[in-house]
């Protein structure tokens, strides 16, 4: 077993959500969609759980309730984003000129009045999240990527011996797929990005169909191959989630497009 990789099984139901971004009422929203007390329904949400770039962030009052629920539930889950991974290996990020690592450390000390303990107990939180879900029904969930370095089961497996600096975990962060997915012109030409035939490849490494993330904002939904990215909160006018039976098989991507709802 491998508490960095969530295997789920053949029966239940599963809820995907992707970044939310410090958008409490978003998140309290997909809460309420989801039933604590049933263990065989689960949740997911894809990493990106903090750092707001609006003026109202909930990044900490959401990061407070996502731990304790963290604590009760088995069927509650979170995986690692790059924006949780930044804290995790105290890398500044950038956002139109600001460092949202250093505004994040601000945030607490002003909702709690000293950014002692929280700090420390939010890192250790976000050093206990998990990469990946896989499902028996065929879907492989991350926060971005895939990896093109990984070229065997091996090389995937690898990610699970190193540590928080590792060029493959960093594709699964931080990766954007090579087809440009914002109606702009210019296709992007970094030679790490992913194509079509990198997500099929992974997946037929890992043994899985059909692939979900986040992380590049899209407008509700975007099909890119045999993957699926989903928008459930930020940077989107429709706000996405998927609702998965966990008994039937996700075969092909038509299977997935099934198991799209809007949110509202
Ligand atoms: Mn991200």
């Amino acid at each position: 077993m491998n508490d960095k990789l969530i295997e789920l099984p053949n029966y239940g139901r599963l809820m995907v959500v992707s970044d939310l971004h410090g958008n409490l009422n978003d998140y309290e929203k997909y809460i309420d969609l989801w039933d604590c007390q049933d263990p065989d329904f689960h949740i997911v949400f894809l990493g990106d759980l903090i750092h707001s770039p609006y003026f109202n962030d909930k990044s900490v009052e959401l990061l407070d309730d996502v731990i304790e629920k963290d604590k009760k539930y088995s069927n509650f889950h979170v995986l690692l984003g790059n924006h949780e991974w930044a804290h995790i290996v105290h890398r500044d990020i950038f956002k139109n000129g600001e460092n949202i690592r250093e505004d994040f450390e601000y945030l607490i000390s002003y909702k709690k009045g000293t950014i002692e303990p929280a700090i420390t107990e939010y890192i250790r939180f976000f050093k206990s999240m998990p990469f990946f879900v896989k499902t028996e029904n065929g879907l492989f969930l991350s926060h971005a990527g895939p990896s093109r370095k990984v070229k065997s089961i091996e090389d995937f497996n690898g990610i699970f011996d190193g540590d928080y600096h590792n060029p493959i975990l960093d594709d699964f962060l931080w990766l954007r797929p090579k087809r440009n997915l914002y109606g702009r012109r210019n296709i992007l030409t970094d030679s790490n990005l992913y194509d079509e035939g990198d997500i099929f490849n992974f997946l037929n490494i890992v043994g899985a169909n059909c692939m979900v993330v986040g992380h590049s904002p899209v407008d509700g939904y975007k099909q890119y191959g045999n993957q699926l990215i989903i928008s459930s909160s930020f940077q989107t006018e429709d706000k996405v989630y998927l609702d998965i039976d966990l008994s039937k098989e996700i075969k092909h991507m038509r299977d997935l497009l099934d198991c799209i709802r809007y949110f509202d």
